[in-house]
Formats: C-alpha cells, structure tokens, sequence
C-alpha cells in the first residue's frame, strides 16, 4: 500500500518547468492532463509552480533557488504532494524530497508515473493487476519504493550520493528490490501461461476476439457496454478500466456470438516500465483479430491521441485489421465530422506510407452514449468477419 492512501483529498502541488523552445499549446494540454490525472487520483490541485529554464538542473531538476520557494510553498500551503510533471530521475526526486523534510518528513515528490502508478494501484482489482503494478513500482522507484532517507539510518548516512551508513543500506535495499522483482515476474509468468490457456479456450468458444483499444477517456467502456449489453463501469477520470473483460456481440449472422474485448487505456507518455508490466493485460489486443481504435471525436488533441495509441500499439506488434471509431459524435455539429474525417485521412495515410501497410478498414463515426450508429459500425465487425470465412 502506498503512503498516499493514509491521506483523504491530498493536497497537490505540481510543478512544471518548461523549455525555451516547447511548444506552449502542448505544454498546457499536457499540464491539463496532470490536473485530470490529480483529480481521478482524488487529489487537489492547491497551486502550479511553472519555471521557464534552458535545462533542468542536474541535481533538483528545479533550480536550487527554487526548491527553497517551493518549501515556503509548501509550508503555507500545507502540500501533501509535489508532482514534477516531466521527465525527472529518481535521484532528483529523491533530491528534492530531502529538501522538503525541513518542512515536513510527510511529503512525497512524485514524478507523473508516481501519479499514474498511484492510480492504477486504486483500480487494480485481480491478483495479476496487482502484481503487474508491484513490479511496474519497483522498476521505476528504485531504492525510494522503501521510503529511503525517511529512516533514521540512511538520514545519518546521508542518503543518495554520499558515502556512510546509508549507502550500505541503499545497495542492500537495491539488491533487496532485485530479488522482489525477480519473484514477481516468475508468478506473473506462472499466470501468463494459464491465461495463454483461458484465452485459447475461450476462444474456441466464438468469433474473434474483437479488442477495444484507445486513448483513455475516449468511451471504450461505454462502447464495449452498449456493444455487449454487459454493464461495466465507466467514469469521468482516466484509467477507470485495468482488467480485460471479455463480453458477447450477438449479431442474426452468426450461430457464435463475437467475442469484445475492453482494455486499459493509453496515455501520452505512458511509461515503458508500465507497457512492459501490461502485456499480459493487453495481451487481448494482441492476439485479437480486429482492433476497434475508439477515439474521442471532440478531443482538441484529436490527432496527437491517435498517434500516441497507434506508436504504443506498433510497438507492442499489433498491426491487425482495424477500424477507427470516431466516438462521442453527439457532441460534435456535421460539419466538423467531415473536416475530422479529411484530417484523420490524411494521418492515416501518411502513417501507413511509413508502416508500408494499412492496416485501416474504415472510419465511423458513433456515439455509444445515444447509440448513433452503431448497427453501421456492427455491420462493419460482422462483415470483416464473413469475409474470412
Ligand atoms: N457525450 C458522450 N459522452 C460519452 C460517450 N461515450 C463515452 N462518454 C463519456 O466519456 C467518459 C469516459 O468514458 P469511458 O467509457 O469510461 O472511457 P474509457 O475509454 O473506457 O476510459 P478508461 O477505461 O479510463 O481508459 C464517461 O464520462 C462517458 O460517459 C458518447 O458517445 N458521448
Ligand atoms: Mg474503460
């Protein structure tokens, strides 16, 4: 269990330092998208520190001057957590927390996989989430997964750097970290096998699977929801779905009914150590006969999503048959669909020059919560489904 489960509402406070040459638009989609991610977690955002620099400093990221700011800060404004939102090492963070202790020893420095990692620890619900988030934690804290420094022991070492007591105890707790990890992935193997198994099996038992993949918050489970007439929970934040839940289009062609999958969704920057943990989650998509890419048509970001969703699933080696779903269209006047359409086109057609292959079938537009076209885009599933028959 992490330390942030013993506060209720923690108080956040993030901070941002932004390069001289970064794209502002991006900068606050991306900043936005921290704030949501606060939110889902149950957090409040008290205040955002944005610093402008060249580059970030090598020992606390922020400039040094900054960390004694961001103490008085957090002393006034009694912060619970300090999100760095960027690309921060551990040593920086670790850096900075120490810094902090002279406010208080209860305050944590989180970099935004720390924030995502503390998420998907409220939503993991199966023994193998649970452990694909352990070793996901332990890869990415390193020695800070211990609490480090906030011992006395390492606090009269020193701590991360310096020599004495406390690098003894570090290289014991990094060793100490190995040996978890290596436990770990031997039992997440162990479940890997038996649900190569399961999913053989099952199967078996009906056509497909389809697999629901996409940004997270774009309506996979609301899709999978009026697709199935199962009813799963969907919800306002990101990353309310971690566990693949399989459930049954019936459609009057077919004797079996076509098997849909619904999966964790995916975010810019979604860490490695995260896709590396998730396989077996999204080990669905990947032996799926055909994707359903599920996209929030009104997203300003629209484009960035999808290809952040198409470089994740190329990485993993998904290149099935699949087709775009344009969701959420009841929010969404005409005459933007026919721009949207043009636009997302356009990408896909430069995108498959690159991959010398499309793997596009066709681009509809639904909405899962009104059920705007939806026998269209059944037609669709059955008819690539005959077709290879
Ligand atoms: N207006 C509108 N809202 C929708 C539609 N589909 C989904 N939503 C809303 O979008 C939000 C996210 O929906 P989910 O189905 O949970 O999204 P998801 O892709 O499963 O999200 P994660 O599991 O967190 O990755 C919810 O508030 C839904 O009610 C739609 O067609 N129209
Ligand atoms: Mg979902």
């Amino acid at each position: 269990m992490s330390d942030s489960d013993k506060v209720n509402n923690p108080r956040f406070l993030i901070v941002q330092v932004i390069d001289k040459r970064a794209d502002e638009v991006a900068v606050a989609n991306d900043l936005s998208e921290t704030e949501q991610l606060i939110d889902t977690f149950g957090g409040i955002v008290i205040d955002k520190f944005i610093q402008r620099r060249e580059h970030p400093d090598p020992n606390f990221y922020i400039g040094a001057g900054k960390v004694d700011e961001l103490k008085e800060v957090c002393k006034a404004e009694k912060i619970d957590v300090v999100v760095i939102n960027g690309q921060v090492k551990s040593s920086q963070l670790f850096r900075i927390e120490k810094e902090l202790w002279a406010v208080s020893t209860k305050i944590m420095v989180w970099d935004r996989i720390d924030l995502i990692l503390n998420i998907f620890d409220q939503h993991a619900s199966t023994t193998e989430s649970k452990l694909q988030i352990k070793l996901a934690r332990a890869t990415h804290m390193g020695p800070r997964i211990y609490g480090l420094g906030k011992t006395e022991l390492s606090r009269q070492g020193g701590g991360v750097g310096t020599r004495g007591k406390g690098e003894t105890n570090i290289e014991f707790e990094r060793r100490q970290i190995k040996i978890d990890q290596q436990k770990i992935k031997q039992e997440l193997k162990k479940l890997l096998k038996q649900k190569h198994s399961r999913l053989k099996k099952r199967n078996e038992l009906g056509i497909g699977p389809v697999a629901l993949v996409g940004y997270t918050s774009a309506g996979k489970t609301t899709l999978f929801n009026a697709l199935t007439g199962k009813e799963k929970e969907m919800n306002k934040g990101l990353f309310t779905t971690l566990d693949t839940v399989v459930g049954k289009l019936k459609t009057p062609v077919f004797d079996q009914p076509i098997l849909v999958s619904d999966t964790i969704g995916f975010i810019n920057n979604l860490p490695p150590v995260l896709i590396d943990s998730f396989k077996s989650t999204l080990l669905e998509s990947l032996e799926a006969k055909l994707l359903l890419h599920v996209v929030d048509a009104n997203d300003p970001f629209i484009l960035e999503k999808i290809a952040v969703v198409e470089d994740i699933l190329s990485g993993l080696g998904a290149r099935q048959p699949m087709i775009l779903v344009l969701n959420k269209v009841d929010l969404l006047d005409e005459a933007k669909q026919d721009s949207l359409k043009e636009q997302v086109n356009e990408f896909f057609e430069k995108n498959n020059e690159e991959a010398d292959k499309s793997n596009l079938r066709s681009i509809q537009f639904v909405s899962a919560k009104s059920g705007f076209n939806l026998d269209g885009l059944k037609e669709e599933i059955v008819g690539f489904f005959e077709e290879k028959r």
